[in-house]
């Protein structure tokens, strides 16, 4: 069989993906084929910021030399044994992980949504076998606007027609009560029945919506209260994006069971993990649950490096710092077109008005044209997300171009 022939050209990929892919997306019309620390390329040399990182899958910049490194080490060892038999990789990535983010037990999956399915397993099987909620009747409970996959599981819960239309009949035993509401909350716990809360601490694609303080403090209260499992989805505000290691850190509440995703491997391949405490990870025994590449030595040795490299280069401080230079910058940028700035660390976002002439999309093809990569979610709110190495003059750099898109947008309908 000949080799693959590869485009050479941005016009050829787009073409290649337009005849042949699947249109499970509409992608911004730039080709990427090369990545460095915030930096990314396309096939005819042209230089963008990238203030997307894939969705917070690259906090650590792209291509990170020394998660490089390790990938390329530990692939000439072995990179997948399957999980009937120990490898000399998971045990002390689990120990690594657990002594780090304060847990007892970890179990490694491969993307977000699994690792959701994980965690609303072991909230199935702790509600039965613990709590002694009775057989099928456990209720597991989600914020509306909540975004944890694509999975029938994780649509099941979801309040936007976008990701369940035509896609029923649905997972029984979910419930969706209004973000950022306690007393919905309250009220939602009275029923014996409801197993956990999964949650977002900061809601990433309804917009990033971030609750009021205190929120994430009684959600904890709450859940403790009533015998609830809180669960915290960090997928995407875990890893250093809001500022603090997780997001649930800024408030100094600690959920039962923790989602990780993303950033996790710095982007380099799928890893996630479920942490939570010996009582409820161990409701899952032997051959319960799995996957073939849960666990693999590959990931496990990836996901170390990408966690250490995260810590020991200040990412996290680095988050907190940039993002406060970058919202100051953008609250600066007068344009009538700009409803709201908002954001933690660098987990930021522009509202724009609905109404206004021209559109979110429009401003994202502005922001190309300039050399920055960002894309609108649900139509009128950029997010803005950087990987976290990026430094104070690329700040600075970013806020030249987003307001210089902004200020040539505003001319074009004056
Ligand atoms: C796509 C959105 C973001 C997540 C949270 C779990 C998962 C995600 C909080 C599942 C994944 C990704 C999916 C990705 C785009 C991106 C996304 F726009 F789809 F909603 F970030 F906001 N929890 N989010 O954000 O993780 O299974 O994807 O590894 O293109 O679908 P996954």
């Amino acid at each position: 069989m000949k080799p693959i022939d590869y485009p050479k050209t941005s016009a050829q990929a787009i073409e290649l993906e337009t005849s042949y892919g699947a249109k499970n997306y509409a992608p911004l019309s730039v080709v990427i084929s090369k990545a460095k620390g915030i930096w990314v390329e396309d096939l005819e040399n042209h230089r963008y910021m990238d203030f997307l990182s894939a969705y917070s899958a690259v906090n650590q910049g792209h291509c990170h030399p020394k998660i490089v490194e390790t990938l390329i080490e530990q692939a000439q060892r072995v990179t997948l044994t399957s999980r009937a038999f120990y490898n000399d990789r998971l045990g002390a990535y689990e120990a690594y992980m657990c002594s780090y983010f304060g847990y007892e037990r970890l179990l490694p999956m491969n993307t977000g949504v699994e690792a959701g399915e994980t965690a609303v397993k072991l909230a199935r099987r702790w509600a039965y076998r613990v709590k002694g909620i009775p057989e099928n009747q456990a209720q597991v409970v989600f914020a509306s606007g909540n975004f944890w996959g694509r999975t029938m599981s994780a649509i099941s819960s979801s309040t936007d027609p976008s990701s369940y239309l035509d896609f029923g009949p649905f997972m029984p035993g979910f419930q969706t009560i209004p973000y950022n509401d306690v007393q919905a909350l309250k009220t939602a716990l009275q029923n014996p029945n409801v197993a956990a809360f999964m949650v977002e601490p900061i809601q990433g694609e309804a917009g990033i919506i971030i609750p009021d303080p205190g929120y994430l403090m009684q959600v904890r209260q709450l859940c403790s209260t009533y015998n609830v499992l809180f669960m915290a989805d960090e997928v995407q505000t875990g890893l250093g994006r809001t500022g603090k290691r997780l997001a649930c850190d800024h408030e100094e509440v600690k959920p039962d069971v923790l989602i990780l995703g993303k950033a996790l491997s710095g982007g380099l391949l799928p890893v996630s993990a479920v942490l939570s405490s010996h009582e409820i990870m161990l409701q899952i025994g032997p051959g319960e649950h799995g996957s073939t590449f849960g666990g693999n030595p590959l990931a496990c040795a990836v996901a170390a490096t990408a966690i250490q490299v995260l810590v020991e280069e200040g990412m996290i401080e680095n988050s907190q710092a940039r993002g406060e230079q970058f919202r100051q910058g953008l609250k600066a940028i007068l344009s009538p077109s700009i409803l709201e700035v908002r954001g933690k660390g660098l987990l930021n976002a522009i509202e724009m008005r609905e109404e206004h002439p021209y559109s979110a999309t429009d401003i994202c093809y502005r922001f190309k044209k300039l050399g920055l990569l960002a894309k609108p979610t649900h139509g009128h709110i950029i997010r803005l997300a950087p990987p976290l190495v990026i430094t104070e003059n690329e700040i600075d750099m970013a806020l030249e171009r987003i307001s210089q898109a902004f200020h040539e947008a505003d001319k074009s309908i004056a």
